[in-house]
């Protein structure tokens, strides 16, 4: 399903997950993701449409951690914690973020999902997200290929209705063509 958004569909039982606006996966960052600041209009626009929580994620690593090269991982060193490369993008819009979630802290368990970590570890956002009687997520930020992809299945297997807000989200490389049945993808709509 497309559907395209207007801030006027947005309900009291919808959350917004901004997936790791954050320096390093900017252009001129650590692991820049293509187009990721372009992204920013629509995140603000999003963001203030009217959700009952706007969450933040942070990929948030120690130094040595299991994802970087040098340990054997995939990637290069980004995200260390408290580092300006970890910190969220100045041109993010914080006004209407509610909740921020940090993720990816264990030095031997990578996450890319906001929800749970690669050896099973819960960020608590599920509980967090029922609490507030959330029953639909909308994801964007970046990358969609990778941690955007990886926190719409978790949202989609603990019973959120799951979208992602395909404009208002980028990716490294592209999506994977086995794309689990259930996640919908969405346009936001300005006017
Ligand atoms: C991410 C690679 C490594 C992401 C995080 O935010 O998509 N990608 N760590
Ligand atoms: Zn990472």
């Amino acid at each position: 399903m497309t559907m395209h958004l207007q801030a006027e569909d947005i309900t009291s039982q919808d959350a917004l997950l901004i997936i790791d606006m954050q320096n390093d996966f900017m252009p001129s960052g650590a692991l820049p993701v293509p187009g990721g600041t372009a992204l920013l209009p629509v995140i603000n626009q999003l963001s203030g449409a009217g959700f009952r929580a706007v969450i933040a994620s942070q990929d948030w690593h120690p130094a040595g951690h299991c994802s970087f090269k040098e340990q054997g991982g995939l990637w290069a060193t980004h995200c260390l914690a408290g580092s300006h490369g970890a910190a969220l993008v100045d041109g993010l819009d914080q006004t209407h973020i509610t909740h921020i979630i940090r993720k990816g802290m264990a030095l031997k368990a990578d996450s890319n999902s906001a929800f749970y970590d690669d050896a099973g570890t819960d960020t608590g956002l599920t509980a967090l997200l029922k609490g507030l009687g959330v029953k639909r997520v909308f994801l964007c930020g970046v990358a969609l290929d990778v941690c955007v992809i990886a926190t719409a299945r978790h949202a989609l297997q603990d019973g959120f209705e799951t979208i992602i807000v395909q404009n208002a989200a980028a990716g490294i490389n592209a999506l994977p063509s086995s794309l689990k049945e259930g996640i919908s993808f969405c346009k936001l709509v300005s006017h």
